[in-house]
């Protein structure tokens, strides 16, 4: 799929796995690298339905590969920035969900990538940090747009100026993962999630990615009309027809009942 050693693309049935794989520098981002994540789900097959998005080794991803941070003037540092900003829109607008398995550093750049999935499962080993404050830079890959929709903008703003880490548990009640799974147990559940996925309704999936995310920034009375269309489009859908006769005939699970 791509002639990058340093990212993995697998297929299960209708499941992508992307796995970040430079665990000897933590999975730092270098430019190489957001243009392999890039172009790993902007060709993904056509068959796929969900994705998962993984990191070899012991941490899901460092962030910004800081060997590459050369002095840059502000046009070079602004074309940086818009590189990210394409890549990871490939990934919260791409063709399908996408699901992070979290473990071990989520930071600076990595946080950002975590925050452009639409599912986030961590394990117990999970940290979060911004060390842009630190190394005396700013968030460049949509963090500042996306971060504060998870978990507000004064947890944010407290993460970068005084260096805060949110451990797993902590991180879970703060907004940064839906879901928090034993040590190691965080791809698996994260496949689980996204087979589960993967049998929704394209278009109920489409109305997810793309509707909701802009109907929530909406004026509400804009987005009352947004949420309408998007409806009469879904329901229109031969499937979703096919669906609810399903559960009408009890053919279909009950909610709650598998
Ligand atoms: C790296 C990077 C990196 C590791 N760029 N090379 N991100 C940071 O400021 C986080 C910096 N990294 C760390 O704090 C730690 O590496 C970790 C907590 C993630 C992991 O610690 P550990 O003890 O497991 O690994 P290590 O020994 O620190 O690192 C192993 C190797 O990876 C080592 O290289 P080596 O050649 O000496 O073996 C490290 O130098 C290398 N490495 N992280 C480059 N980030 C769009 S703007 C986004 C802005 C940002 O993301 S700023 C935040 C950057």
């Amino acid at each position: 799929m791509s002639s990058n050693q340093d990212i993995q693309l697998e297929v299960d049935g209708d499941v992508a796995i992307v796995r970040l794989n430079r665990p000897g520098k933590r999975n730092a981002l270098s430019d190489g690298l957001i243009l392999a994540v890039r172009h790993a789900f902007e060709n993904l097959p056509s068959t796929v339905r969900a994705a998962v998005l993984d990191g070899a080794g012991e941490h899901f991803c460092a962030g910004l590969d800081l060997s590459e941070l050369k002095e840059r003037d502000a046009g070079a540092g602004l074309h940086h920035s818009r590189m990210w900003h394409a890549a990871l829109e490939e990934v919260q607008y791409g063709p399908v969900p996408v699901i992070a398995a979290l473990h071990g550093a989520v930071v600076g750049g990595g946080l950002e990538l975590a925050s452009a999935c639409h599912i986030r499962v961590a394990d117990s080993t999970t940290f979060y940090a911004l060390p842009e404050g630190a190394r005396g830079i700013f968030v460049g890959g949509g963090g500042a747009v996306r971060i504060p929709r998870l978990i507000g903008a004064a947890r944010m703003a407290d993460m970068m100026l005084t260096g805060r880490v949110y451990q797993a548990e902590e991180g879970e009640r703060a907004g940064f993962a839906q879901y928090l799974v034993p040590e190691g147990q965080a791809f698996a559940k994260a496949l689980e999630l996204a087979k589960r996925v993967a049998q929704n309704a394209p278009l109920t999936n489409y109305a997810l990615m793309h509707a909701l995310p802009r109907i929530a920034e909406q004026p509400a009375d804009q987005g009352f009309l947004t949420e309408a269309l998007m409806a009469a489009i879904a329901q229109s859908a031969p499937e979703a027809k096919q669906r609810v006769r399903d559960f009408l005939e009890g053919r279909a699970a009950k909610v709650g009942k598998g």
